[in-house]
């Protein structure tokens, strides 16, 4: 006759949440359990995550972009510090290493100037790579931004047959990401943006912004293409000034474009920390809007250049918060990491550092999974009354009407305290797995 009568939750949110366990009519222990009356499965908080839960799976959906561990290090300083990888090679590593699939530019993979039938030839041998390891290319990007031409914008050049040049080029790409199964095409603006106030109208600059979206998602609808566009914004860099800096600048234009539905976002760590904004609330609004179509997943130390670390290598704690929120939501898209190896690293650090990437994610998600069940953690968020946002401000039926006539303790209300940082500390200590 065992009986779990009740249970309790302690003030200190260190203790755990506790249900008293009855045999017959004496209590005869205390276990920890959930709010929800299940008892969770016993695993030491400092527990070390096994190789194998880290070892990274196609199920996974890590992709990489061919430029990312292909970077030959060449920076404006220094010259390349590393050999040019052959496409077909980063396939194969990188399906040796559990990654699900690749990215391009068109210029990673067919260099710029190609005449038709080399070009073949490159894309033939790259598809046979794919074939053979099964690695999947869920996205193409276009490269606005390395040739001369590009060196006042694409889209948004001064110069009309500069932007009919560029709506070409992404078309031309766009067929072949179709070719290749490509359903997300993203679009980084490096270069549409200025040095000067006096050099571009920023004002019109949109509407020739609009027009080639526009005539892009006019394209891809009367061929019946599968696919749709993830605009990626950043603040700065390789412009004095880019224009859709942030996310929500690019949400808001979104909204402005003829099929907004074929738009959305592709935001990258650095790029929302470049502008002192938080990641973590940057993708969970672009999550409400139903527009994180994909994700460039990297590291960067607050406000300076953009540096592409290792994912987790910046802020990691806005790391653990982020891959938290992309698993509480079922994110499904590709876990695609934009991040460049250190310009001090051999080839073997090359892809020492693509595993890091992804044995990171792993971490972190178990890590996060672990803190959300933990009953302190639950405890302590209850006792911060965090759940209590989930709440409707307005009951069913209510009005503003209703709302009129409450009457209200404000002074008690200013008085509480809120815990917080128990909850925080609870995340960290997680985090550090102890
Ligand atoms: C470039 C940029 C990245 C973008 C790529 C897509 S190119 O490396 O720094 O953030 O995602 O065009
Ligand atoms: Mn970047
Ligand atoms: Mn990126």
């Amino acid at each position: 006759d065992l009986r779990v009568c009740h249970f309790t939750t302690p003030a200190n949110p260190y203790q755990s949440v506790t249900a008293s366990v009855w045999i017959g009519d004496k209590i005869r222990g205390k276990l920890p359990m959930f709010q929800n009356g299940e008892f969770p499965k016993r695993r030491r908080h400092s527990e070390r995550l096994t190789d194998m839960s880290l070892t990274p799976t196609p199920a996974d959906k890590f992709t990489f972009g061919l430029w990312t561990v292909g970077w030959q290090a060449r920076d404006p300083f220094g010259d390349a510090t590393r050999d040019a990888l052959d496409p077909v090679r980063t396939v194969n590593e990188l399906a040796a290493r559990g990654a699900h699939g690749v990215t391009f530019h068109d210029d990673d993979l067919i260099p710029f100037g190609s005449d038709d039938s080399s070009r073949r030839g490159h894309i033939d041998r790259f598809k046979k790579a794919l074939a053979e390891t099964g690695m999947k290319v869920p996205m193409a990007t276009t490269n606005l931004f390395t040739h001369p031409v590009f060196k006042d914008g694409a889209f948004t050049s001064n110069d009309k047959d500069i932007r009919r040049y560029a709506i070409r080029k992404v078309m031309k790409n766009i067929e072949l990401a179709v070719e290749l199964g490509a359903t997300t095409y993203v679009c980084w603006g490096g270069r549409e943006g200025a040095e000067s106030d006096g050099a571009k109208d920023a004002y019109v600059a949109l509407d020739r912004f609009r027009e080639a979206f526009n005539t892009l998602g006019e394209f891809v609808t009367d061929n019946g293409y599968d696919i749709k566009f993830a605009i990626e914004p950043k603040p700065n860099e390789p412009r004095g000034d880019i224009f859709l800096p942030t996310i929500g600048h690019a949400l808001a234009f979104i909204n402005s474009l003829d099929r907004p539905e074929l738009v959305g976002l592709n935001p990258e760590v650095g790029h929302e920390q470049m502008a002192g904004l938080n990641f973590v609330h940057g993708i969970a609004q672009a999550l409400w809007h139903k527009k994180l179509f994909h994700i460039d997943l990297n590291g960067q130390h607050g406000p300076k250049f953009d540096q592409d670390l290792v994912f987790g290598h910046g802020d990691l704690k806005s790391a653990f918060f982020l891959v938290d929120l992309l698993e509480r939501h079922n994110y499904s898209g590709p876990k695609h990491f934009d991040y460049k190896p250190a310009r001090t690293e051999s080839d073997k650090g090359v892809w020492e550092s693509a595993t890091a990437n992804m044995r990171t994610y792993l971490a972190l998600k178990e890590r996060a999974a672990a803190f959300r069940a933990d009953p302190r953690v639950i405890a302590a968020m209850k006792e911060s009354n965090i759940p209590g946002l989930t709440e409707p401000t307005l009951a069913a039926g209510e009005t503003w009407k209703d709302l009129a006539k409450d009457s209200f303790d404000v002074e008690a209300a200013g008085k509480r305290g809120y815990g917080y940082e128990a909850v925080d500390q609870l995340a960290l200590e997680h985090l550090m797995g102890i």
